[in-house]
């Protein structure tokens, strides 16, 4: 087999490099339109034959050869707000509508909203709105070494508007008078205490604090980190963004979603804009008032990750643009950037963040794309600011942030009941957001919510994406398609199909949400799940040196071990089994298994892989992505589910498809796949392979070019050109071309624009 003979060879690799040559050339390797691949570099001005190529349909040919719309200048709005938002919030000049941050709440952020740092578990039958507080008047717990762990629990002074603990003592926070005017900040500071593991574990005369890690001295001693400036033990500093330094006290750069335009300040998620601007990124400028030239250039750390939005601008940048044109709502604050205060960790909830130095890092958070798709909607071309032109309406509500680091650590926010599965918030949340939408702007009904995209990038997708969403354009990561599905999560706390009748909702959930499928093929699109630069460094896509295939079949991750048999729909474990009893690693080159079976550098590996195993966890996988990104054919063991992009792509020409069924028979359905097939697999793979990944935001594309430029000088780079100007094709070919062009972010806009007309 012929698989078989490279592998050999592959190992023999110093005494005979010719082995390889002569054994792959014998296979007749040298078909013609193989050897054309690739020959023009991907940028915007390559022929269309090139852009498009691979693709089923012709949404791409129509985007490009679409008739441009004129550009014109943004409309302005002069809505005044009522008593100015109190000088706390920000006022919208469209709708009159007073955005407050975390701390305020009502029409003029007025009433105070608080969220202290206690987590009483409340019953999920407490209705009351206000959580009961453990915190005094003086923001210290009144009794904190009786509650137990819980997650915000504070052994210091609270700052009860996030939710986040501080320091008591001379490195401590002095909190701003309750009479100081609404907004005004602390006194000081101070250092932050949020890991559980940071927390005393005894008070100061040696009573024992369920729950505790420290030695009370680390943290209150006479050498603690409380209480002197050069302490001998130093709490970790993962939490809030804008926290950096030695001692987690010197402030810094927080993440917003397009950096506050320049015309704001970023408060860890909240924009508060400067004089006159207006909406969630401030990029919009009252009527009358002359434009005054963004800030950014004054924060080039900032600067560097994103620019100015273009729809902004006048003049207008060019004269006339492509559709479709998007209007990005500026949403209630509690759905979006409260959501991102609240987080109090750094690299959750955003695909993006600030570390020491204000050096920008890109997440390895997996639902990343919440933050990256309203960011690049928020810079890009194809935004609009006027609802009467654009094709679709973006609302860009951060529910995964809701789900994972905010809910339940504090006693706020909950969107109407505390109990239930977790994903019932934002079932709720949605529910809400629809509401708010209908009653702030006449555009929800006008196409029947056709228009509307909502993002879904949870597990099992939008399975329960409420029925009020049903017309609306989802882009999900979960391509389910049977209309009676049930949640096949292993995880509880995610099972949509068990239902929870609470005080507010005593006719349960799960009408609100049953009757649709998790996804339609015709008005959705699976699109790719965000992964960072980082995460695929020595990919060839990235010019990495192309090694030889020499793992036949790979898959590393959760194989299941301590899980249910429902997880992966068993089909991890079960290759994972026949694998190690069968010893396939040895005998076949088939790594299976996770981290400690199968160690070493995952970007390197894939690189290395043939085949890769893509089956689910507890909803989608990121496993497509993983190979396509590294030009390793993807095994899709998931029946009934589409894979990312599969509407827009032959998927077929680049991807192997096995029944659940089937699973036991992977080694076999390989094998007898033909070398040429293989070799027509990987040539498509090339293709499309940079349009699986997210590359077109400033900070990301220099990150992605200096990746690039690193892998080719590296010294096997030239022994790879080499070999590729010898006879040894190793594909998919090194990548030649522009990380900005044509990424995942640009094909689903291709994608759109071929909808507009149904969505009419
Ligand atoms: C809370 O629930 C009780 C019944 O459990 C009900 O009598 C009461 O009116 C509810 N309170 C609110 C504020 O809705
Ligand atoms: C906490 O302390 C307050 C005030 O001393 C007391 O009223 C309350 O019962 C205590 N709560 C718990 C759960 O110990
Ligand atoms: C450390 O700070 C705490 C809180 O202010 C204080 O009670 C304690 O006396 C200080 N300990 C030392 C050794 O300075
Ligand atoms: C507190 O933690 C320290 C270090 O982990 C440990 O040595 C000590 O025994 C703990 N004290 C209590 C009361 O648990
Ligand atoms: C970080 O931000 C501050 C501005 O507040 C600036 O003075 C400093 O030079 C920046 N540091 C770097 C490394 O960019
Ligand atoms: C979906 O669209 C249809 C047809 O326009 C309309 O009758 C229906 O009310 C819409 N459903 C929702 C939930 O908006
Ligand atoms: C989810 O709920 C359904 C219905 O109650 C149940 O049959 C299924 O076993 C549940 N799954 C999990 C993982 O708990
Ligand atoms: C399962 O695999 C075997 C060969 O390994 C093949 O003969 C059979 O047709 C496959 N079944 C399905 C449903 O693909
Ligand atoms: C904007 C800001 O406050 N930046 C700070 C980031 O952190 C460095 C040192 O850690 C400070 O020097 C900057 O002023």
């Amino acid at each position: 087999m012929w698989y078989a003979r490279l592998f050999f060879s592959v190992l023999n690799v110093a005494l005979c490099l010719v082995c390889v040559l002569a054994g792959i050339e014998n296979d007749g390797l040298t078909s013609s339109h193989l050897s054309q691949e690739r020959k023009v570099a991907l940028t915007e001005n390559a022929p269309l034959s090139l852009r498009c190529s691979s693709i089923k349909g012709s949404w791409c040919l129509d985007f490009h050869q679409q008739k441009e719309v004129p550009w014109r200048t943004a409309p302005r709005g002069a809505v005044e707000c009522p008593d100015n938002c109190n000088n706390v919030g920000r006022c919208n000049y469209d709708t009159g509508y007073c955005d407050c941050p975390v701390g305020w709440s009502g029409p003029a952020c007025k009433t105070r909203q608080k969220r202290p740092c206690t987590n009483t578990f409340r019953s999920p039958e407490d209705n009351r709105t206000e959580p009961t507080s453990h915190i005094g008047p003086d923001k210290r717990d009144l009794n904190w070494t009786e509650m137990g762990l819980t997650p915000s629990r504070c052994y210091g002074i609270c700052d009860d508007d996030f939710g986040l603990c501080y320091c008591d003592g001379p490195m401590g926070r002095i909190p701003a008078p309750d009479d100081a005017p609404p907004g005004t900040p602390p006194i000081r500071r101070g250092r932050p205490l949020i890991n559980l593991h940071d927390m005393p574990n005894t008070t100061y005369d040696g009573k024992p604090v369920p729950g505790g890690a420290q030695p009370y001295d680390n943290v209150y001693g006479p050498e603690g980190y409380c209480n002197v400036t050069n302490p001998k033990w130093i709490a970790g500093c993962g939490g809030p963004e804008d926290l950096n330094g030695k001692y987690c006290d010197e402030p810094n750069e927080s993440f917003c979603p397009g950096g506050c335009s320049g015309h704001g300040t970023c408060n860890l998620g909240f924009c508060k804009c400067d004089e006159g601007y207006y909406g969630h990124d401030c990029a919009r400028r009252k009527a009358g008032l002359p434009l005054l030239p963004s800030r950014l250039g004054h924060f080039p750390w900032v600067a560097n990750q994103v620019h100015e939005p273009l729809a902004a601008m006048e003049p207008v940048p060019k004269l006339t643009r492509k559709r479709p044109l998007v209007y990005v709502y500026d949403l209630e604050p509690m759905y979006q950037s409260k959501l991102l205060q609240y987080r109090l960790a750094s690299g959750w909830c955003t695909h993006r963040y600030y570390v020491k130095e204000n050096e920008t890092r890109f997440s390895e958070w997996c639902y990343g794309v919440e933050s990256a798709l309203h960011e690049y909607l928020l810079i890009s071309e194809h935004r609009t600011f006027d609802p009467e032109e654009a094709d679709y309406f973006y609302v860009p509500y951060y529910g995964t942030c809701m789900i994972w680091p905010v809910l339940h650590w504090a006693d706020f926010p909950y969107f109407h009941t505390t109990g239930g599965p977790r994903i019932l918030q934002v079932i709720n949340m949605l529910v809400e957001i629809v509401e708010w939408i209908d009653k702030m702007y006449p555009f929800w009904r006008r196409r029947g919510g056709r228009d509307h995209i909502f993002l879904f990038p949870h597990d099992e997708g939008a399975c329960w994406a409420p029925n009020v969403l049903v017309n609306a354009t989802w882009l999900t990561h979960w391509g389910r398609t049977d209309l009676d599905h049930e949640s096949k999560t292993s995880f509880e706390a995610d099972n949509y199909t068990k239902d929870y009748v609470g005080w507010r909702q005593p006719e349960g959930f799960v009408k609100l949400i049953s009757g649709h499928p998790c996804y339609d093929p015709v008005k959705d699109l699976v699109v790719p799940i965000w992964r960072p630069p980082q995460h695929y460094w020595r990919s060839p896509l990235l010019s990495a040196p192309a090694k030889p295939r020499d793992i036949f079949l790979f898959f590393r991750g959760d194989v299941g071990k301590r899980r249910t048999i429902l997880y992966s729909r068993g089909v991890r474990q079960k290759i994972y089994k026949l694998a190690k009893d069968n010893d396939w690693a040895v005998k076949y080159r088939v790594l299976i298994g996770d981290g400690s079976d199968v160690p070493g550098d995952y970007s390197d590996m894939l690189s290395r892989s043939l085949f890769c195993l893509v089956a689910t966890g507890d909803g989608w996988s990121a496993r497509t992505e993983d190979a396509v990104l590294h030009g390793c054919i993807p095994v899709v063991i998931i029946d009934g589910v589409h894979i990312k992009f599969e509407t827009v792509f032959n998927v077929d020409e680049f991807a192997i498809r096995i029944p659940e069924a089937n699973a036991s028979h992977i080694l076999e359905i390989l094998q007898a796949i033909p070398e040429a097939k293989v070799r027509s697999m990987q040539a498509h793979l090339g293709r499309v392979w940079h349009r699986y990944r997210y590359a077109n935001l400033p900070g990301l594309a220099s990150e992605l070019r200096r990746h690039m430029a690193s892998n080719f000088a590296d010294p096997l780079s030239r022994e790879a050109a080499d070999l590729s100007a010898s006879k040894e094709v190793r594909l998919p070919r090194p990548f030649k071309g522009d990380p900005a062009v044509d990424d995942a972010f640009a094909t689903i806009m291709q994608w759109l624009y071929s909808r507009i007309p149904f969505t009419r």
